[in-house]
């Protein structure tokens, strides 16, 4: 019988509330099926380890976490620490050296759950937004100089390579043709930015000539945000750079109802080192500690991991449980306009699971 080695890394916020109840989840999971174990090493890296040690996680976290099978991921991010060291200390630090390049964030209406687009239901909204995680305006190149003075200058540069698009783009397509509707648009601003965005469409027409299957378009990336919102139905997987999709996917997952729902899977694709799941939301201080956060996403995250692992039947399973729970009104958290917390919405999943 497998067991899977999972590094939980809860991290910041709420993130260590939905990543000790997604753990219970999995826990269920194993025990329902019977058929894989799970052995769940936990690491209290983020906010609280910098305080004490000065860095968000060891110099050799991203070494420390390569023996595993997956890692199952929180948030990141406090109050009282620039958003600049906390992320690139914790959430890229790890994404970057293990290379997890394509960040695959499914997009649809749970049952139960209503869109804020009036009429849009399930039928109209399922998307997957694919975000190029290793590169462009996360290229952490540029600078800043001459501090407090009027000529105070910083720089980002965002760096487009033809190896990272060309992948991003190969598995974008791959997965388009991997879905019913067999429909990719990629996202660019290559209007304004005329170098990288440019190197993005060229690349997409020349891997498109692989797919004659795949029917795709392309968008800018602000006329997106209007076709997302005003014609949902005519999207089904979208491929962009790292700053649009991760702007894109945060509005996507309102328009399916609430950022807590929403999960994401940081892969590895050639499976060197182990790909990373975690909800696409944020630490969330504003409620942290009043133990309602929307867990959904860190359990449909858990999915995609049992998925990635082999586990199909699990996973299908437990997406069948989460659904069944969305179902209930009376089992939504504030977030979806609902007054459940995070442990109702936890033990409704795993009763689901082992009823
Ligand atoms: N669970 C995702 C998370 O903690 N995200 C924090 C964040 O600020 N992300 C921004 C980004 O990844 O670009």
């Amino acid at each position: 019988m497998p067991n899977y080695r999972i590094a939980a890394i809860p991290g910041d916020g709420i993130g260590k509330e939905v990543i000790a109840a997604g753990l219970r989840v999995l826990a269920a999971c194993a025990a329902r099926d019977g058929g894989f174990d799970l052995a769940v090493e936990q690491f209290g890296w983020g906010s609280d380890y910098y305080k004490a040690h000065g860095e968000m996680m060891p110099a050799n976290g991203s070494e420390l976490l390569k023996p595993f099978d997956a890692i199952y991921f929180g948030a990141v991010g406090a109050p009282d620490v620039p958003d600049h060291l906390t992320l690139w200390g914790l959430r890229l630090s790890i994404c970057q050296p293990l290379d997890q390049y394509a960040n695959v964030r499914p997009t649809r209406i749970l049952p139960g759950i209503a869109s804020p687009l009036r009429g849009v239901t399930a039928k109209d909204l399922d998307w997957v937004i694919v975000r190029e995680n290793s590169e462009g305006e996360y290229a952490g190149q540029g600078g800043r100089s001459h501090r407090g003075l009027p000529e105070e200058v910083a720089t980002e540069v965002a760096i487009f390579t033809r190896a990272g698009v060309e992948r991003i783009m190969r598995f974008a397509f791959d997965l388009a043709r991997s879905r019913p509707r067999k429909l990719l648009t990629v996202v660019t601003k290559s209007n304004a930015q005329r170098h990288g965005m440019v190197l993005w469409d060229d690349i997409a027409r020349e891997v498109a000539s692989d797919y004659p299957d795949v029917a795709w378009d392309k968008m800018l990336v602000d006329a997106m945000t209007v076709r997302m919102t005003l014609n949902p139905a005519s999207l089904d997987t979208i491929v962009a750079t790292n700053l649009h999709a991760d702007i894109l996917s945060d509005l996507a997952a309102a328009l399916a109802g609430s950022i807590g729902i929403a999960p994401t899977a940081n892969l590895n694709p050639d499976r060197r080192f182990p790909s990373m799941f975690e909800p696409i939301h944020g630490s969330a201080f504003d409620i942290t500690g009043k133990g309602i956060a929307n867990p959904i996403g860190t359990f449909w995250s858990a999915v995609m991991m049992l998925e990635h692992l082999g586990e199909a039947a699990a996973a299908q399973r437990l997406m069948r449980a989460i659904e069944r729970v969305t179902s209930d009104a009376s089992l939504h958290t504030p977030d979806l306009g609902g007054t459940a917390t995070t442990n109702q919405v936890t033990e409704a999943v795993c009763a689901a699971l082992l009823g």
